[in-house]
């Protein structure tokens, strides 16, 4: 482990060991990753007899609920702790506007993250971008509190790393990422049931949003770039969640001689969030960055304005990164 990360985790340790209540936030639009963290953070530190709220601005949707701990996740709380610390989130914006002030409210703020091209804003920050998932960091928090690992715990932590790194397919996969993984089934968890259960599974309404997704989808001339456009009229008439949206450009990056995929999601407030996926390493955090945005070399994502000239120019920054 690098030395700034080792001491940052200590740092988090003591914080910890003089809080008496504890809050624990994970970002808006929740995934597996900042979930299992969000739980398995939270078992730990209720072991350790701390007072602990659990937030998420969004809730937890319902292919999560079977997560050990779930029903202990609040959208709000007017508590304020002693610590808070935020688990997968790259920027503040991430936490969410009714979590973000709760957040900023405690005297001590920590940010656990891994993503290459994230803001920092917690006043520790641990930080590991080679981490593919932050249930990785979590794992070595929780070692260092000296907590014990859990079959519940485990459940979640696995749960972070099965949906992070695609269950086990994405190229952010490293050596420890496989030891972390071992020494959390060997507590007895049902990993085959866990995968089926938190990643293949899809709601028929997200297929079919998937299915127009890539039905409708556009390519460059090369066609290494390929973009889809989903509006609020088709999420209605496929009666599909936001959350349904993220494994388009996942789907979309498939398609063989694609090389970086692009979503245009229309947002409620009419704007148009953008996700994209690369292969090969390419770089699509930066080109996120430059509209505002941030995430991943592989798995990036920004918010644009709503009109043809603001895609074009995305488009054409993500055309540079191919003519290379
Ligand atoms: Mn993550």
């Amino acid at each position: 482990m690098k030395k700034g990360l080792r001491q940052s985790i200590q740092k988090t340790v003591s914080a910890i060991e003089k809080a008496e209540r504890i809050l624990v936030a994970s970002h808006v639009n929740p995934d597996g990753d900042t979930l299992g963290c969000l739980l398995a953070l939270g078992l730990a530190l209720l072991r350790m007899e701390k007072k602990v709220t659990l937030v998420c601005q969004d809730g937890i949707p319902s292919r999560f609920q079977f997560l050990p701990g779930s029903e202990l996740i609040v959208s709000g709380t007017s508590e304020r702790a002693d610590v808070a610390i935020a688990v997968d989130c790259g920027s503040v914006r991430q936490l969410g506007k009714k979590v973000a002030p709760i957040f900023f409210k405690a005297k001590t703020t920590v940010q656990v993250d891994h993503h290459d091209f994230g803001q920092a804003f917690g006043k520790i920050q641990v930080l590991e971008d080679e981490a593919s998932a932050v249930g990785e960091i979590v794992y070595e928090l929780i070692q260092a509190i000296g907590v014990e690992v859990t079959p519940a715990i485990a459940v979640c932590l696995l749960t972070s790393i099965v949906i992070d790194t695609g269950s086990f397919r994405f190229s952010n996969i490293r050596a420890k990422t496989f030891d972390i993984c071992s020494r959390l089934v060997k507590t007895g968890v049902d990993l085959r049931h866990l995968i089926e259960e938190s990643y293949w599974i899809k709601s028929r309404s997200a297929v079919k949003l998937s299915s127009y997704g890539l039905l409708n989808a556009d390519y460059s001339r090369s066609g290494e770039i390929a973009w889809t456009v989903l509006r609020k009229k088709d999420f209605v008439r496929y009666l599909a969640k936001t959350s349904d949206a993220d494994s388009v450009a996942d789907d979309l990056r498939l398609v063989e001689g694609v090389k970086i995929a692009a979503v245009f999601r229309e947002m409620e407030n009419g704007k148009w969030r953008v996700s994209l996926r690369s292969r090969h390493g390419i770089n699509t955090g930066n080109v996120a960055r430059l509209f505002g945005g941030g995430g991943h070399h592989n798995s990036a994502g920004c918010i644009i304005g709503k009109s043809e000239r603001e895609k074009r120019k995305l488009l054409d920054e993500l055309e540079k990164l191919v003519n290379v």
